[in-house]
């Protein structure tokens, strides 16, 4: 099957099953209305994407995966309903619409955030206690350490606590594999496990570190290159906000040739892991995406 039409039914996979998943909820209506309001509005699905396509390439089980992917999702959305609060990055645009707390007020965009994080843990501990089986555990495990204080949380304490400053390569480095890193790796280990190909791990985490890398840069490179009506969201607005990224320390021109590098080590790993070509057009894809 052609690239493009792949990834549109991976997305509408994931988007049909996110859906679900949160239609259910005996909860009050405002906080189901702002959960849908965030996680259905549009994003590139990137993370379960990965899961499943890695998962797949591995001789894995597809409905078993689903919903280890989607929870990674849920985890993603609640990292930016947090990440554009006032008290972090204050944005108003997100995945081209106003942000959660513009919308419903910002205590109902912070219980929003924390009911994805902890629906999402229900849903992983729900796959392992239906299964008892040991892939659904280690799964968990590693969402839960690259969510975690060692991971996505660290990665933006540095940052916030960075602003304003040049950092140096190692640091800015540190930060994005933490901030930014951690998740994209994790949702590659875990479709290695549900495939139940452990082997694999030593492959699927050493494309996702560079592929990690990558994604964050091109996301910098957007920021200040971007179009802001076409992406929906605030271009411009790390550079302004003096945040460390990757152009600030390097420009432009450097920054491109980096991606380049870190795509393309990514995307030689990617045939390693996937004889099908999907998972290496999908690398090319983030290198070149414009949004
Ligand atoms: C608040 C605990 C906490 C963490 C926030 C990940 C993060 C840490 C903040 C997100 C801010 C940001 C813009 C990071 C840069 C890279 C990134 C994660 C971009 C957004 O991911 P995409 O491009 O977005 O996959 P979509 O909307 O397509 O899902």
């Amino acid at each position: 099957m052609e690239f493009e039409k792949c990834l549109l039914d991976k997305q509408k996979r994931v988007n049909e099953r996110l859906k679900e998943l949160v239609s259910n909820l005996d909860a009050p209506q405002i906080i189901i209305d702002s959960m849908k309001y965030s996680l259905l509005a549009g994003g590139k699905r990137i993370r379960p994407i990965l899961s499943i396509a890695i998962c797949e390439a591995l001789g894995g089980n597809t409905e078993e995966v689903l919903d280890v992917a989607c929870s990674i999702e849920m985890i993603h959305t609640y990292s930016l309903i947090h990440d554009d609060l006032p008290c972090m990055d204050n944005d108003d645009y997100r995945r081209g619409k106003l942000t959660n707390h513009k919308v419903y007020g910002e205590a109902i965009a912070i219980l929003t955030g924390d009911a994805l994080l902890n629906l999402a843990f229900e849903i992983l501990l729900l796959s392992s206690k239906n299964s008892y089986d040991k892939r659904f555990i280690d799964a968990a495990f590693e969402i839960s350490r690259a969510s975690g204080v060692m991971g996505m949380i660290a990665g933006q304490v540095i940052d916030i606590t960075n602003v304003g400053k040049l950092l140096n390569e190692n640091l800015l480095k540190n930060m994005h594999e933490k901030k930014t890193g951690k998740l994209i790796e994790a949702s590659c280990n875990v479709g290695a496990i549900i495939a139940n190909r452990y082997d694999a791990l030593p492959l699927t985490r050493e494309y996702s570190k560079n592929l990690g890398i990558a994604f964050q840069i091109v996301d910098d490179i957007l920021d200040v290159v971007g179009n802001s009506e076409k992406l929906g969201k605030s271009v411009g607005k790390d550079a302004k906000n003096n945040k460390p990224t990757f152009v600030s320390l390097y420009g432009l021109e450097k920054s491109r040739e980096l991606a380049k590098e870190y795509s393309l080590k990514a995307a030689e790993l990617a045939i390693k892991i996937d004889n099908t070509g999907f998972l290496h057009a999908l690398t090319e894809y983030l290198l070149y995406r414009e949004s």
